[in-house]
């Protein structure tokens, strides 16, 4: 079992470096350390957890021992600029192999566990997730932390420790089960306490007004409810650098865990409950992407990261000599999405109340610190909050608000006399019906920099929703189009891909993305192209494997993986590709000998729990399956798997076995998307529409090398205003009308015709999200799909020219282009021109 003495032995080689070396004996003998010393366990007897711990830790300790110095200064320099990135949500995903290939020591690492007969793979495979957001808008956050790092930009992610992250999906006869996430239960290792710089958060209560001793008049603001917020820190290194960045994520906790007073008293009841409603505040993760949840708590939540981000970023710019009217030559502070903009009259309080400062001195101060990131144009999920319930919660803040839109209202009316109709669609306040006060306005006017995530989205920000703000404030918007981080997403889930692509081009991909351009001379080579599918089918067969553990479906890796994981919502219209896998289904029972490319299509994605619509969806997939998979006219050729809970761990299983990447959105309502980068990063062909960064995909690896097909926004957006009739279009079209009547038949659902009764109305009725309208092109735009499969060399080719030519999605382009366009900040922090 376990070589203890030879292990002993060769730790006490003399010069090695016990506690920071990277060989393989000095990683085997910290592992055995941390188990023996620090867990208590005999590595003969310890579990596989044990040791996941073990490693983990030692492998903390060398991010620690790279990233110290940089460490030090994000919070303890006077000069240079800091990003802080604050958002609600960090979907980081595993740790182990992503902070391994980021110290360059995982073959070390694998030889040291092997030494004491511990797959490196188990540990790597058992490791628990944080799953601290929903979907793109959380991964995006996690993709800037890493890019940060790897630029060397020293940053702060400021957000919420979860207690409970995103829900488990487990599915039951074909319905979404949604089980709590308890990502912590076997401990978290990456994370460091620092319950010394806990922060108390105010809540409730009322404002007075006062004359301090220069006879000014200033406010405070008395508050009924006080929270301890104490920072939780995970080091985020860079690729290959000395730089390491900072997670830090705030829990709540009650002020005291004893009210002594209560107590005293006998009403120990009153004093836990105390600790409960404190400590409900980090509890749980709202499970909604792209919704706005209108709920006391989740404004508690908000502002209580926020408090406690801009409280911990004033003390230390105050520390160190920097003054009030100084922060914002400290401090970066990106809001991700509306969700922390309280941020800026938070900011303004802090000034204004406690530093002393004049409103106009204050608000520059503010508004140059801040950046805003509009993240979608659902128009439902624009935040608001009821005016009564943000005064109650935070009076103080309210006031700040009330006093910021005076000036910006008579700003307008200066601009624009006489305009009502625009003071009114500006204002941070809406009227009508119940008084609410509008997040993304308080943004706008907030920020120094508005951005959108892609080109189209930025255009039809600027054209739609915040049209009003481009015209009064122009020199605030930009585009930055998102990208994703390759090291996670094709070196560490791709280490097929990623070997031969640096045998091929060399090594320095990674940080350099736009050098895969180099691939593009080998696209034409066959012997290069025969490897490039060697690699892609052994993808294939182990996702294959997964797929048949998780779901008892056996799927042929010879197949087309056609692959849509995202989140299930009507807009992403998952439906619209099951529309089209009846379609083949119908002709193969009408011509079993149909001559069809044999396809496994598989889904992914969780539902928002209370979003009925999506749920039902996944039933239909899951029931499309069953009527498909074992049908005997279909021969295996059509395969239908939903993958269960899907999270970044499973896509990094997932993305690199597609063929086919789903990307069929709406146009004009997905802002950018970024799975479609993961994809095409990682050899998928992409069906997409002209929608969110799908465009400026197919820009960059050319029109001929994508499939195109549906309207247009504009067409969208014209067809609708021209009375858009869906039950016409499927009356005109049979193959649609008849896989429409196949579903309303009962035939999936054991015959009953009122399963999926509601999602076939709304499609002939409504159909909000035209998936009528783009069925026809749709359906012709996957037999190109088909035709091209059945030439595997031109099919290979167009792979390698899709990752040849994606350079342009490394987040670290994105991170650049934020640093130039809105933070004004370079490398270790150093200013760049038009820093504030
Ligand atoms: C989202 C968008 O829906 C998605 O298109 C985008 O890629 C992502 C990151 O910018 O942000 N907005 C919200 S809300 N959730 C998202 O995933």
């Amino acid at each position: 079992m376990f070589p203890s003495v030879a292990v002993t032995e060769a730790a006490s080689e003399p010069g090695r470096d016990v506690r920071t070396g990277l060989d393989p004996a000095s990683l085997m003998q910290a592992v055995c350390d941390y188990l023996y010393y620090f867990q208590g366990r005999h590595p003969a007897t310890a579990s596989r957890n044990d040791f996941y711990l073990a490693t983990a830790y030692a492998v903390r300790d060398r991010l620690f021992q790279r990233g110290i110095q940089s460490l030090d200064a994000l919070l303890h320099r006077p000069d240079g600029r800091t990003v802080a990135y604050l958002s609600a949500e960090f979907l980081m995903g595993p740790q182990l192999a992503a902070n391994l290939v980021n110290l360059g020591i995982q073959d070390a690492m694998r030889e040291a566990l092997w030494r004491m007969d511990i797959r490196l793979e188990d540990l790597i495979e058992h490791e628990v997730e944080p799953g601290l957001g929903n979907g793109g808008l959380g991964r995006l956050a996690a993709c800037y932390l890493d890019s940060l790092a790897t630029l060397e930009i020293p940053a702060i992610g400021y957000g919420i420790r979860y207690e409970f992250g995103i829900f488990n999906q487990q599915i039951r006869d074909g319905w979404q089960v949604e089980l709590t996430d308890k990502w912590l239960h076997l401990g978290y290792p990456w994370e460091v306490a620092r319950p010394e710089r806990a922060v108390a958060v105010r809540y409730g209560g009322y404002t007075e007004t006062y004359t301090d001793e220069d006879g000014r008049y200033r406010v405070r603001w008395i508050p009924a409810e006080i929270v301890k917020g104490v920072p939780h820190d995970t080091p985020i290194l860079g690729y290959r650098v000395k730089t390491c960045n900072l997670l830090r994520l705030w829990r709540a906790e009650a002020v005291q865990t004893f009210d002594f007073e209560a107590f005293n008293i006998g009403d120990y009841a009153r004093a836990v409950e105390d600790q409960v409603t404190s400590e409900t505040i980090s509890k749980v993760l709202y499970p909604n992407d792209a919704s706005p949840q209108g709920k006391a708590l989740r404004l508690k939540q908000q502002y209580f990261f926020v408090a406690c981000a801009i409280e911990d970023m004033l003390r230390a710019h105050l520390r160190f000599g920097g003054t009030p009217a100084t922060f914002h030559k400290r401090w970066a502070a990106q809001l991700n999405d509306t969700h922390p903009t309280v941020a800026v009259p938070e900011l303004m309080r802090l000034l204004l109340d406690d530093h002393g400062l004049e409103w106009d001195e204050a608000w520059e101060v503010t508004q140059k610190t801040f950046g805003y990131t509009n993240h979608t144009l659902l128009p439902e999920a624009l935040e608001t909050w009821p005016i009564d319930l943000f005064g109650a919660l935070l009076p103080r803040h309210l006031e700040i608000v009330f006093e910021i839109n005076r000036r910006l209202c008579d700003g307008i009316r200066r601009v624009y006399p006489g305009d009502e109709d625009r003071v009114r669609r500006m204002s941070l306040i809406e009227e009508q019906g119940r008084r609410s006060l509008r997040m993304a306005n308080l943004a706008c006017v907030g920020s120094h920099a508005i951005n959108g995530v892609a080109a189209l989205h930025t255009e039809l920000l600027k054209s739609q929703v915040l049209s009003d703000w481009v015209a009064m404030f122009p020199e605030r918007f930009c585009n930055i189009t998102n990208g994703v981080t390759p090291r996670r997403f094709v070196v560490v889930a791709n280490p097929g891909q990623s070997k031969l692509i640096s045998e091929t081009i060399g090594d320095d991909w990674p940080i350099h993305l736009d050098a895969l351009r180099r691939l593009e001379t080998h696209a034409d080579d066959p012997e290069f192209r025969a490897r490039w599918r060697d690699v892609k089918h052994a993808n294939k067969r182990q996702l294959a494997a997964v797929i048949k553990e998780r779901t008892g479906i056996s799927v042929d890796p010879d197949s087309l993986f056609d692959i849509q994981v995202k989140r299930i919502h009507e807009y992403k219209r998952q439906h619209l590709n099951v529309l089209h896998i009846l379609t083949l289904y119908r002709r193969l029972k009408l011509n079993p000998d149909l001559d069809v490319v044999p396809r496994t299509f598989v889904f992914g994605g969780k539902a928002a729990p209370g979003y009925q619509v999506a749920k039902l969806i996944i039933k239909l997939v899951g029931a499309t399956g069953d009527l498909v998979n074992d049908d005997p006219d279909v021969r295996g050729r059509l395969k239908v798997v939903f993958f269960p809970n899907f999270s970044v761990k499973n896509g990094q299983a997932i993305y690199p076995a597609a063929d086919l990447s789903e990307q069929i959105s709406t146009a004009g309502q997905e802002a950018s998307g970024t799975g479609n980068m993961k994809f095409a990063l990682n050899g998928a062909l992409t069906i997409g529409t002209l929608d969110g960064a799908n465009i400026e995909i197919r820009d960059e690896v050319g029109a001929e090398n994508f499939f195109l097909f549906g309207l247009t926004a504009d067409e969208v957006r014209s067809a609708k205003a021209g009375g858009y009739a869906p039950r016409a279009i499927y009356e005109q079209n049979d193959e649609l009308r008849a896989v429409v009547d196949l579903i309303a038949s009962g035939a999936l659902a054991g015959g009953d015709t009122t399963l999926f009764r509601s999602l076939v109305d709304g499609l002939l009725w409504h159909d909000p999200f035209m998936v009528l309208a783009d069925y026809q092109s749709y359906v012709a735009c996957q037999e190109r799909v088909a035709a091209l499969w059945r030439d595997p060399e031109a099919w290979s080719r167009m792979s390698i020219l899709n990752v040849a030519r994606m350079g342009k999605f490394s987040s670290d382009r994105s991170i650049r282009d934020y640093c130039e366009r809105v933070w004004h900040v370079g490398p270790l922090g150093a200013p760049t021109e038009g820093a504030p």
